[in-house]
């Protein structure tokens, strides 16, 4: 077992920039009764509904968008979780809180652990899937973390230390999870591959509902002064930053690669916000004055429970995620004005994003990525005592994202 503290860690506060949104807003379901806490994935969205009385599960392909009914017990099914086409979710059906799966290729239903909280109350089981991996809280008078492997139909127990454990989140070979703790919260990660367990969080925070999206965890910092914050913490390079966005809701933030979204009332009303690491930009999804909340994101996609039509209901943005020349530009001019880069410094770069930009409108992607590396090489050959590191990892970052988005 290992413990990594965020001694180490840099730590930077950046002020996002903000964008309107350019993506496609769609609803998901319009039945009157109540559906929330979706889920998606490339393929699907998923939810829990009670239009038969009784919370069960829907699932809609999103190629067609063509609802289906997963569950018709009259007890609840609740709180999906969608990865590829295995469906899972907390299954109240033996009066306990048990986890079942639905395979959508298959149209089989699945058990995948029976009463796993056996309590009075109907106490969600926070389940969750990546790939081959299903990871969910259990209760034997502390909570802990269980992880299931569907290829193998093998049950582990995670460490449990001391407190309890809630809310885990998986990523490939990786889990998530809090452990509530009276002397000392935190946020763990669990590696499957080499067993190692680390703490990512310092003592004296009280970190809540981490997620996990390859090398990128995010989580809640509460406290006892003021705002919230969201946390976006790299396992790989140990960087770390914070923002604060106005009015944050403990509601969970997510994470998609480099992408956040969570809620805020910055506006009187629960709106969804996305922010995009690599781009620092920030941008407004929905600007209804009704509630939209609970958002999950995979890739494009970002889905939530929305009050618009005075019920709730499912709806979807898929965004187009086009990334220009113009955004460096823009953030170099941005940052000689701030004073970050000298003036002579901030020319240059900008003489060479100039020439990518004539590359790629003779229409030479390759020859505009290899303009691109010389930017970076650039860029980094000022970060001894020119630059900043913050700024030199935010020009990095985005240029490697609008490269990616030249292949
Ligand atoms: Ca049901
Ligand atoms: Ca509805």
């Amino acid at each position: 077992m290992r413990y990594r503290y965020l001694l180490s860690v840099f730590f930077a506060v950046l002020i996002p920039i903000s964008a309107y949104s350019e993506g496609i807003l769609v609803p998901v379901t319009t039945d009157p009764n109540t559906q929330g806490a979706p889920d998606v994935s490339e393929d699907y969205v998923v939810w829990h509904d009670r239009r038969n009385g009784n919370w069960d599960i829907y699932s809609a392909d999103l190629s067609t968008l063509t609802e289906k009914q997963l569950t018709s017990n009259s007890l609840n099914q609740t709180r999906p979780a969608v990865s590829g086409n295995t469906v899972v979710w907390t299954d109240f059906r033996r009066g306990s809180a048990s986890i079942y799966g639905y395979d959508l290729h298959e149209e089989r239903e699945f058990e995948i652990a029976l009463d796993v909280i056996n309590s009075v109350l109907e106490i969600d089981a926070s389940v969750a899937i990546s790939g081959d991996v299903i990871a969910w809280h259990a209760y034997d008078g502390q909570y802990f973390i269980q992880v299931h492997f569907l290829s193998s139909g093998e049950t582990i127990t995670l460490p449990r230390g001391d407190g309890n454990n809630f809310h885990p989140r998986v990523s490939g070979h990786r889990v998530v999870w809090e452990r509530q703790n009276s002397s000392n919260d935190g946020v763990f990660l669990f590696d499957l591959t080499t067993d190692t367990l680390e703490q990512l969080t310092a003592q004296g925070h009280s970190p809540w509902h981490p997620d996990i999206s390859g090398d990128n965890v995010v989580w809640l910092n509460l406290t006892t002064f003021g705002d919230p914050w969201i946390v976006f913490y790299n396992v790989t390079t140990n960087l770390s930053t914070s923002f604060t966005p106005a009015h944050l809701t403990t509601q969970p933030p997510r994470v998609s690669g480099s992408q956040v979204v969570w809620v805020d009332r910055r506006y009187d009303n629960i709106d969804i916000f996305l922010w995009d690491k690599s781009t620092n930009i920030e941008t407004q999804i929905t600007q209804n004055t009704a509630s939209q909340q609970l958002p999950k994101i995979s890739g494009n996609k970002i889905v939530w429970q929305d009050s618009r039509e005075g019920n709730e209901d499912i709806f979807l943005y898929s965004s187009s995620s086009a990334l220009s020349l113009s955004t460096i530009v823009d953030r170099v001019v941005l940052y000689v004005e701030q004073g970050e880069i000298r003036r002579g410094n901030g020319e240059a770069m900008k003489a060479k994003l100039l020439q990518a930009g004539a590359s790629v409108a003779r229409g030479h992607p390759q020859v505009a990525s290899n303009q691109l590396d010389a930017f970076i090489n650039y860029v980094n050959g000022l970060a001894i005592r020119q630059i900043a590191p913050a700024v030199v990892e935010d020009l990095v970052s985005l240029t490697q994202a609008v490269q990616s988005s030249l292949n």
